[in-house]
This record gives structure tokens, C-alpha cells and sequence, in this order.
């Protein structure tokens, strides 16, 4: 057999460069790139050979360099979800605080279920040097090193401390990455020595590989028992995750729930699934959920999970289905989210299996009177949606305006893209959906910091697409910095940022346990000594103009339209910004989210939210 020399950094990026997915007949590259920060730990390994890989006439993994290796994680992760997790980007960073940056995208990657393949650099595996610069040294096990943080985030782990440990690694890597059950960040912790040392490999590893994602059928007889279960419903209720997005069974879905008369509620990763305004999509459910499937869910007697983890925003923390005798069927490719809530487990791909289940309710369908009372109340929170987008709230707008905004001025195809603070809440509930890859709202981790790193890998992975970023001013502040990237590769976002001075979500979220909004807003330590001065002089707008793109300013809302019209024709990068009032909230929907008050107090405020909470704990039904 003929071998090639190469260093283990140069044999991971040819390899990677040569690897495919497939589904339905159509093939991807795996892996697009590679983003990187260099140091010690990978200059000399990864870092050289991606050199190479550049210069080469042949095409291969191409680079890209990040501000932060967070940051990296996140846009990788972005670029995957935008790809219905077909393609994804590699991170490579050095040793130590590099790669400890990547655990929290690590984090996000795996609890969102999205491929991103890491390259942590690593300790020597001689330890002839050690300790090395930026090593944790572990008196009682020398093989620990910060990277075995990364095992408990990530879906699969390896530590390559020999040259000859790489071929199997990588293909195992590369199959996690490609299946659905089991998809989320992959590690390869590369020991800095090794990355740099040379070995013989066998042709044959470099050769193109396509790695197949399969649409795996249900098991018949489970969906005959899931089909018994749905025809005995009055009151049926599906609830669409992103798992119907990343088959891209959105159409299986809409055929099946209009064959059968059942409307559809969306959790944040589903909120794609269906058109607002369909009649069957009662939009979002939960703690942000709408009123129109807030009120299905609570009378509901069967509800059909298609692709979802029934995190506790779904469920309202146990609380949002009130039937004591409700029952769950649940599709999910994951055998583990299958099992949930007791359900009539149907594991299989999401398109797969609503086509089977489409076949074995064929002739079946809810009462008529199901289906138009799902489309009444779907209308009605519709034009909840409308007043809210035109409140006109002064002096400063309501965020839900902002919101209004954005959504008539992005396109059909365009995406919104938001991760953490009041938004997402706000979005889940208000935001008109028209496309399945448009509503792109990271709630898995719900990470401050995702927004623009996450916009960036969102519009790598869709150039054709305009990318609105709705970023607060708290998780503008807590990671910006990829706005720098987005100019050096002329990747052009649109960024709006809601400037609220703090944290307005986790402001309302302490007023209801009673705990006042400490500590939640941005302002100077006034003089007894509390953070209760006037607002911080903090100008987020000049602040994005130093990193190099465009800014615009708007104060009320028809500045605001104006702003944002000029963005989006824009062919550069740009960031409006906008005051809006932290305590004008979205429309209620009664939905309660399970956080715990301090059972003893001396504040009164803390005794009144603990009642309160005593009393909404009743509703909860625990477990299932
Ligand atoms: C990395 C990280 N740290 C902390 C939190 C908890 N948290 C959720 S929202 C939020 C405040 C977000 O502030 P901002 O971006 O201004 O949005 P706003 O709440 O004002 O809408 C915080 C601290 C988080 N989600 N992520
Ligand atoms: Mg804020």
C-alpha cells in the first residue's frame, strides 16, 4: 500500500478536506474551513499545514481567523444550523485559555445537537518541556490537562497522543458528526509535539469519503401503536422542534397535520416549521409561548412531539398541558428524547416518520370543529402581533416595534438571528416566520455572546441571504468583537442592537422572585455606595464604529424603519442602533417558567414571590 509523509497537523487537514455528507442524493462538503487563532499549541501543527493547504493549487480546507475561540465555536455552529447540519466549520486553537474559550461553543453545539468538529491544541505527550507554558499541572494524574473539560460537552472525545491513534479517531469523529441521534461537538485534542510530528499514513485516508446521513424509518409496529393513540383524540396538538427543521420535513409536516386536522404549536429551535398566518400553525408554545397554543396545549389529550427535547420553555416547566390524562407520542431520531414524557416512542427520522404516520391515519382526520377552533385562536393572537408592532410607545419604542420593524423589512428568505436576553422571548412569541431557515433564535444555551459570531457563521453559510443579528446591549458587550471578522472578510450582517442600559430580561425575571432588579442594570455606584447612579456613559454605536463597520442611530421608530431600509441595501456591514424601553413587555399568554425564590427572607418583596411561586408550584405536575 503507498503511504504519504506528513505531520499528523498536515494528515487532519487533508483529510478533512476530503470528506462529504449526503442525504436525499445530494452531496456537501463536510467540512467548509477552518477557523483558527494560533499560539504555541497549534502554530507549528494545524496552523502550518492549513498554511499549506493555502498555497496549494489543490482546493483545500480553507482559513478563516477569529477574535475569540468562543466566538469560533459559535459561528461554526451557526454555519452548521444554517446547513441543516449537512456542513460544518473546524476550530483549531492553541493550548490552554484557547482552547478553554471553545468549551462554552462545545456547550451550545451538543445541547443544540450541532456538528462543530474542535482542534484543541494540548500538553506535549513527551512532557519533556513540561510543564509547558499555559499547562494545569494535576499532582496525582499527569494525562489530565484542561482539555478533558471539553468530554463532558462534547458527543465525542479523543486525545491523540500518537501519530498512529489519528486515522481511527478522525473516523469516528467524522461519523458522530454525521449522525443525527448522535451529532453535536466533536474534540480532537492535538498534544502541540505531535501535531508537528511526522508519520507515514496510508494513502488510502485521504482519499474522498462521503459519509451518508441516513433517513431512518420507524419501526412499523411502534408507529401502529402511536397511530392508535392519535385516533383516539379529540383534542390533538403537534409540537414541532428543530428536528423537523434539520430533516427538512417541514412539508411532510404540513401535509400530515392537514390531512389529519391538527394544528401546530413550534418551540424556539421549531419556530421555522410553519408560515404565521397558515391556520393550522397556533406559532409559539410555553414559557414564551402564544396564547393560541398555550390554550391547545392545556386542553389537549394527545400531543404529537416531532423533533423536540421538551426542554422546560417548551412545557412551561410542566405546566403547559393540563389534561391530567394527556398522553405524548413523540417522534425523534434520538431514542433518548423519544422517551420522554412517557410517550409512544416513534424513533426514527422526522420525515420518515410523519410519512408513515401520514399512512396509518389515512382516512383519519380530528373533528372539523378541532381544526377551526385552532384557527380562531391563531387569528386572534395574530392580531395580538399587529398592535403590538404598532404600539408606538413613547418616548422611547416598545422592543416588540423594533421587532415589527424587522420583520417587515427583511425578505422572505431573510433570517433573523438572536440568542439570549429578552429577544428570543419576544421573537418566539412575535415574529412572523416565512421560511423554515429564516427564524434562527440559538435557546438550546440561550449564550450571551452568540449573536454576531453566530451571525457571521449563519451568513458563511448563506451568502445569498440577508442576516438581521438582534443583539442586546448586554450581549453586545459580553462578545462584539467578531464584528472585526465579518469587515476583514467583507461578510456583510446587518446588526441591530436593542440598547435597553442592562439586562432588561433578567430585570423582570428578579422582580418576580422578588429580588428587585439587582444588580441588572448598567449604572454608576451611586452614593450609598449601590449600583443606582445614572446610566453608564456607554456608546455601543461608537463602539462598533471603532471595529469598522457602519453605524446608524435611531431614536424613534420611523428613524428606526429608515435605519434599517439603509442597512440592508448597504453592501457593508452595518449596526443600527436603538434605545427601547426595558419595561414595556411582549403580549402575556399566562405561561410560567419554573425559577426558585428564596424560601426564607427578610424582604418582603422575596416573601411575596415565594407565595407566588408556592401557589403556581400546584399546576406543575412533576415528571411526566
Ligand atoms: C453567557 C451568558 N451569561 C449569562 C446569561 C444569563 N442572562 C440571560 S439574558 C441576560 C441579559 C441579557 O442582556 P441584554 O443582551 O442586554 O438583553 P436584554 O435582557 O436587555 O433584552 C443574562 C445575563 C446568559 N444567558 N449567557
Ligand atoms: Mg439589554
Amino acid at each position: 500500500m503507498s503511504s504519504i509523509r506528513l505531520t499528523v497537523g498536515q494528515a487532519v487537514v487533508r483529510f478533512l478536506a476530503a470528506q462529504y455528507s449526503e442525504r436525499d442524493g445530494r452531496r456537501h462538503r463536510l467540512i467548509e474551513g477552518c477557523f483558527g487563532i494560533f499560539g504555541h499549541g497549534n502554530v507549528a501543527g494545524v496552523g502550518q499545514a492549513l498554511l499549506e493547504a493555502e498555497l496549494s493549487p489543490e482546493p483545500g480546507l480553507r482559513y478563516w481567523q477569529g477574535r475569540n475561540e468562543q466566538a469560533m465555536v459559535h459561528a461554526a455552529a451557526a454555519f452548521a444550523r444554517t446547513r441543516n447540519r449537512m456542513s460544518t466549520l473546524a476550530c483549531t486553537s492553541s493550548i490552554g485559555p484557547g482552547a478553554t474559550n471553545m468549551v462554552t461553543g462545545a456547550a451550545l453545539a451538543t445541547i443544540n445537537r450541532l456538528p462543530v468538529l474542535l482542534l484543541p491544541g494540548d500538553v506535549f505527550a513527551t512532557r519533556v518541556a513540561d510543564p509547558v507554558l499555559q499547562q494545569l499541572e494535576h499532582p496525582a494524574a499527569q494525562d489530565v490537562s484542561v482539555n478533558d473539560a471539553f468530554r463532558p460537552v462534547s458527543r465525542f472525545f479523543d486525545r491523540i497522543w500518537r501519530p498512529e491513534q489519528l486515522p481511527s479517531a478522525l473516523l469516528a469523529a467524522m461519523r458522530v458528526l454525521t449522525d443525527p441521534a448522535e451529532t453535536g461537538a466533536v474534540t480532537l485534542a492535538l498534544p502541540q509535539d505531535v501535531q508537528a510530528e511526522a508519520y507515514n499514513w496510508p494513502a488510502e485516508l485521504f482519499r474522498g469519503r462521503v459519509w451518508h446521513v441516513p433517513r431512518t424509518p420507524p419501526d412499523p409496529a411502534a408507529v401502529a401503536r402511536a397511530a392508535d393513540v392519535i385516533r383516539s383524540a379529540r383534542r390533538p396538538l403537534i409540537v414541532a422542534g428543530g428536528g423537523v427543521i434539520y430533516s427538512e420535513a417541514t412539508a411532510a409536516l404540513r401535509a400530515f397535520a392537514d390531512a389529519c386536522g391538527i394544528p401546530v404549536a413550534q418551540t424556539q429551535a421549531g419556530k421555522g416549521t410553519m408560515r404565521s398566518g397558515d391556520p393550522l400553525c397556533a406559532g409559539a408554545i410555553g414559557a414564551t409561548g402564544t396564547t393560541a397554543a398555550n390554550e391547545l396545549a392545556a386542553q389537549a389529550d394527545v400531543v404529537i412531539g416531532v423533533g423536540t427535547r421538551w426542554s422546560d420553555f417548551t412545557t412551561a416547566s410542566r405546566t403547559v398541558f393540563a389534561d391530567p390524562r394527556v398522553r405524548f407520542v413523540n417522534v425523534n431520531v434520538a431514542a433518548f428524547d423519544a422517551a420522554k414524557q412517557a410517550g409512544v416512542a416513534v424513533v426514527g427520522d422526522a420525515r420518515a416518520a410523519l410519512e408513515a404516520l401520514a399512512g396509518a391515519l389515512a382516512g383519519w382526520s380530528a373533528e372539523p370543529a378541532h381544526r377551526a377552533r385552532a384557527a380562531d385562536l391563531a387569528a386572534r393572537w395574530q392580531a395580538t402581533v399587529e398592535a403590538a408592532y404598532t404600539t408606538r410607545h413613547q418616548p422611547r419604542p416598545a422592543q416588540a416595534e423594533v421587532i415589527g420593524v424587522v420583520n417587515e423589512v427583511s425578505g422572505e428568505r431573510d433570517v433573523v438571528l438572536c440568542a439570549a436576553g429578552s429577544m428570543p422571548g419576544d421573537l418566539h412569541k412575535l415574529w412572523r416566520t416565512r421560511d423554515p431557515g429564516g427564524y434562527h433564535v440559538e435557546y438550546g444555551y440561550s449564550c450571551m455572546g452568540y449573536e454576531i459570531a453566530g451571525g457571521l457563521g449563519a451568513k458563511l453559510a448563506a451568502p445569498d441571504r440577508e442576516v438581521f443579528v438582534m443583539v442586546g446591549d448586554g450581549s453586545y458587550l459580553m462578545m462584539a468583537t467578531e464584528l472585526v471578522t465579518a469587515v476583514q472578510e467583507g461578510v456583510k450582517l446587518v446588526v441591530v442592537c436593542v440598547d435597553n442600559h442592562g439586562f432588561a430580561s433578567i430585570g423582570n425575571l428578579s422582580e418576580s422572585v422578588g429580588s428587585q432588579r439587582f444588580g441588572t442594570s448598567y449604572r454608576f455606584r451611586g452614593r450609598d455606595g449601590r449600583l443606582d447612579g445614572d446610566y453608564l456613559p456607554v456608546d455601543l454605536a461608537a463602539n462598533a464604529a471603532s471595529l469598522g463597520v457602519d453605524v446608524q442611530r435611531a431614536r424613534t421608530i420611523e428613524e428606526f424603519r429608515q435605519a434599517l431600509v439603509a442597512a440592508r441595501d448597504a453592501d457593508r456591514t452595518t449596526l443600527v442602533h436603538i434605545e427601547t424601553d426595558p419595561l414595556v413587555g411582549a403580549p402575556p399568554s399566562e405561561a410560567w417558567w419554573d425559577v426558585p425564590v428564596a424560601e426564607v427572607a427578610e424582604l418582603e418583596s422575596t416573601r411575596d414571590a415565594r407565595a407566588a411561586y408556592e401557589k403556581a408550584k400546584e399546576r406543575q405536575s412533576p415528571y411526566l
